[in-house]
Order: C-alpha cells, then sequence, then structure tokens
C-alpha cells in the first residue's frame, strides 16, 4: 500500500486530477470540502510488459491552502509519491513549484515525484512546456502535461507515479 499526495498552489487542479482519475468526472461540486480528502485506488501497473498487477494506492488530496508549515509536514510525512501540480494560464503557481519540492523532499527524502503541468486544454496557456520540462531536469523528475478536463494523460500520470515508485523500493530492498 502505497501512499501518495497531491501537492501544488490551489486551484491548480490537483483534486480535478484526483476526480478524474478515481471516477471519471470533472467539474462537480466536490471542490467545497474542507479538510483532507482520502481516496484508496488500485491502480493496474505493469512492472514487466506482458506481466500486469495490482497496487493499492492511498490518494491525499488536502483541501484548502494551509499557511502552517507544520500541517503540511505532516500531510507530507510517509508519502512514497507526490504529482505536484501547477496550472500553465497561471505563471505564479508554476513558480511556487521549487518550493513545494523543497517542503515536500525534506519530510519524504526517498519518494518519487512528478511534475504536472495541469490545464493544457486552455487556449490561454502561457507556461510552455520547455519551461516545466527544464525544472524537471533540475529536479530530477518526470514531468507531464494533463488535462482533468480532457482527460488527457491523467490515468498516465498516475499509473507511471506507481509503477516508479515501485520499481524504486524494489530496487532499495534488493541492494540491501
Ligand atoms: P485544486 O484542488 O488544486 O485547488 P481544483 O484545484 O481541482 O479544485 O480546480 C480548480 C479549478 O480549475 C476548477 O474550476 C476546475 O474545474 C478547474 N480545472 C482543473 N483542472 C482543469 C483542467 O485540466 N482544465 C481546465 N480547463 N480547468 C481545470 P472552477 O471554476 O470550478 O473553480
Ligand atoms: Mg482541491
Amino acid at each position: 500500500m502505497l501512499k501518495m499526495v497531491a501537492l501544488g498552489d490551489g486551484a491548480v487542479g490537483k483534486t480535478s486530477c484526483i476526480m478524474r482519475y478515481t471516477q471519471n468526472n470533472f467539474g462537480e461540486s466536490y471542490k467545497a470540502t474542507i479538510g483532507t480528502n482520502i481516496a484508496v485506488k488500485d491502480v493496474d501497473i505493469e512492472l514487466q510488459p506482458g506481466e500486469p498487477s495490482t497496487a493499492q494506492v492511498v490518494l491525499w488530496d488536502l483541501a484548502g491552502q494551509p499557511t502552517y508549515k507544520d500541517l503540511r509536514s505532516r500531510y507530507m510525512v510517509g508519502s512514497s509519491i507526490a504529482f505536484l501540480v501547477y496550472d500553465v494560464t497561471r505563471p505564479p503557481t508554476f513558480l511556487n513549484v521549487a518550493s513545494w519540492y523543497d517542503s515536500f523532499i525534506k519530510v519524504a527524502p526517498d519518494a518519487i515525484v512528478t511534475l504536472v503541468a495541469n490545464k493544457v486544454d486552455r487556449d490561454d496557456r502561457v507556461v510552455p512546456p520547455e519551461a516545466g520540462e527544464m525544472v524537471s531536469r533540475w529536479l530530477n523528475i518526470e514531468y507531464i502535461e494533463t488535462s482533468a478536463k480532457t482527460g488527457e494523460n491523467v490515468e498516465k500520470m498516475f499509473t507511471k507515479c506507481v509503477e516508479s515508485a515501485i520499481r524504486k523500493e524494489e530496487k532499495r530492498l534488493g541492494n540491501k
């Protein structure tokens, strides 16, 4: 069982990505929820070609934007995976990526992190793919472009994250 947390500024689409993935819908009235939402999902993975299996993932989604560092760390602790979302139509959400990354990796140094450029369906996009790719190279993490609205790459993002985390864990156990 793996813990996966959603990171990123408010309204970038964290909850929408999770809803798209777990319930295949978009734009429902789930946004008003206060607190931490937790969803359990069986993720279909293929660690070796032709060898499908499933992993149970517990998805943590923090509603609102707590300013208390303490609360954020407690939310992040014990995670194997984080997906760090920004909104390609709002540059400030992209500029905050490094700060989210730093605070997460302090708490979960062995976790897998994926950088997610969301809302790519919108025609008022201003953060280009090159910017996201560059930051992901600097941080040495994966990069993927998604739209929770159309569903583009959403399932792929979750599957890849989980496969990477399991591979990393297997490697770690193997090297013991
Ligand atoms: P958060 O959980 O990161 O705070 P939400 O963000 O999932 O609540 O989404 C914030 C707003 O962005 C919502 O709009 C939601 O519908 C919209 N949104 C999320 N993902 C996408 C996307 O991929 N494409 C588009 N076009 N919009 C998206 P409202 O207006 O309902 O607040
Ligand atoms: Mg949310």
